[in-house]
C-alpha cells in the first residue's frame, strides 16, 4: 500500500477552491484532471510504499513525535505548478503564513519524519525543499499554465486542525484517498 500524512481541507474552504480551479481552468478542463474537493490536502510527507509493520507502529510513534504540536494558522495564498519549466503536470494553491506559523508546519514535517524514522520506514538521503502547496489539478502530458490560474488571488485563511495517514490510491477510476489514522491538532 502507498501512503501519505497530509493536512486534509475542511469541506467548505475546499469547495471554494475547487470552485476558483473550475473557473479559471474551465476552457482547459479536457487537458487536465480537477482534485476533488474532498482530495484536497496540504502534503507533509510521501511514504510510499509502506509495510504492514511500519503502518503498525506508526500511529503510536505519530502521537509521540506530534505532543506539543499545534494547529498552524495559515492562508491558501497565490497559485503555482510543479514542475519549475514551462509544462506543469501539478497545478496548485500556495500556502502561507506569518513565521511563526510556517515554523510550526515546518515542525509538523520533522515531527512525521521522526515518527516514520522510528517505525523503521526508509526515509530519503537528500530530500527535496518542502514547498507546501494544495495540489488542485494535473495534467498528464503537462501544459502551460493557462493566464487565467496565473492570474488567481487565492486568499483564504486555513487553521490545519487535523492530520491524517492517507492511503494513495492510484486506481483506474476515481482517485480517492482513505484516512488510516487520523489525528486532531488544538
Ligand atoms: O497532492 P500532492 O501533489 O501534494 O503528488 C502526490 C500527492 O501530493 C505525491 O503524494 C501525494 C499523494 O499522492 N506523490 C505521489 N507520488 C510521489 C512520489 N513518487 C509523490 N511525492 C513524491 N514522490
Amino acid at each position: 500500500m502507498r501512503t501519505f500524512l497530509a493536512l486534509p481541507l475542511p469541506p467548505e474552504l475546499a469547495r471554494k477552491l475547487c470552485a476558483a480551479a473550475h473557473a479559471a481552468l474551465g476552457p482547459r478542463l479536457e487537458e487536465l484532471r480537477l482534485v476533488r474537493p474532498d482530495n484536497l490536502h496540504l502534503t507533509l510527507h510521501f511514504l510510499g510504499v509502506t509495510s504492514a509493520e511500519v503502518l503498525a507502529r506508526l500511529p503510536a510513534e505519530l502521537e509521540l513525535a506530534l505532543a506539543g504540536r499545534r494547529a498552524p494558522q495559515l492562508a491558501i495564498r497565490g497559485s503555482g505548478g510543479f514542475p519549475a519549466g514551462s509544462r506543469k503536470h501539478v497545478l496548485w494553491a500556495g500556502v502561507a503564513g506569518e513565521p511563526r506559523e510556517l515554523e510550526e508546519l515546518g515542525r509538523l514535517v520533522s515531527a512525521c519524519r521522526a515518527a516514520l524514522a522510528a517505525s523503521g520506514h526508509p526515509l530519503p538521503d537528500s530530500s527535496e525543499p518542502f514547498v507546501p502547496h494544495v495540489t488542485l489539478a494535473r495534467s498528464r502530458d503537462g501544459l502551460a499554465a493557462p493566464r487565467a490560474w496565473r492570474e488567481l488571488e487565492f486568499d483564504f485563511a486555513w487553521r490545519a486542525a487535523r492530520i491524517d495517514l492517507l492511503e494513495s490510491e492510484a486506481g483506474a477510476g476515481r482517485t480517492r484517498h482513505p484516512s488510516l489514522w487520523t489525528r486532531a491538532l488544538d
